[in-house]
């Protein structure tokens, strides 16, 4: 080798930014036959809700015919859907979640 140091160029900074992922929301629908505190009970178990708030949207969705429980990545929506769905199969009722893309 004739002696000659050769300095690397520092890699061109690559901006590691993740694409934001896209977020849905899930949606409490209201039905004529699921008790409203069994309504209560699944939102304060599956989405941590506080009674307040959880008494809140129940009563949005019993009112208006559904009510944004709250939104998370997809599979997180759809996780928490279908296990609040479940919820209420289990115990007889007709109790509907489900998800919408923001
Ligand atoms: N409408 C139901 C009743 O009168 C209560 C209810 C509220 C059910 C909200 C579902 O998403 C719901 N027993």
């Amino acid at each position: 080798m004739s002696g000659t140091h050769t300095i690397d160029a520092p890699a061109p900074e690559v901006k590691s930014r993740a694409a934001r992922p896209r977020l849905f929301k899930v949606i409490l629908l209201n039905d004529d036959f699921t008790p409203r505190e069994f309504v209560v009970g699944v939102l304060r178990r599956i989405f941590r809700m506080a009674d307040s708030e959880a008494l809140g949207v129940m009563l949005t969705a019993h009112r208006r015919g559904a009510c944004v429980v709250a939104v998370f990545t997809r599979e997180v929506a759809e996780e928490k859907a279908s296990r609040a769905t479940q919820r209420g199969a289990d115990s007889g009722h007709p109790l509907t979640f489900t998800t919408e893309s923001e």
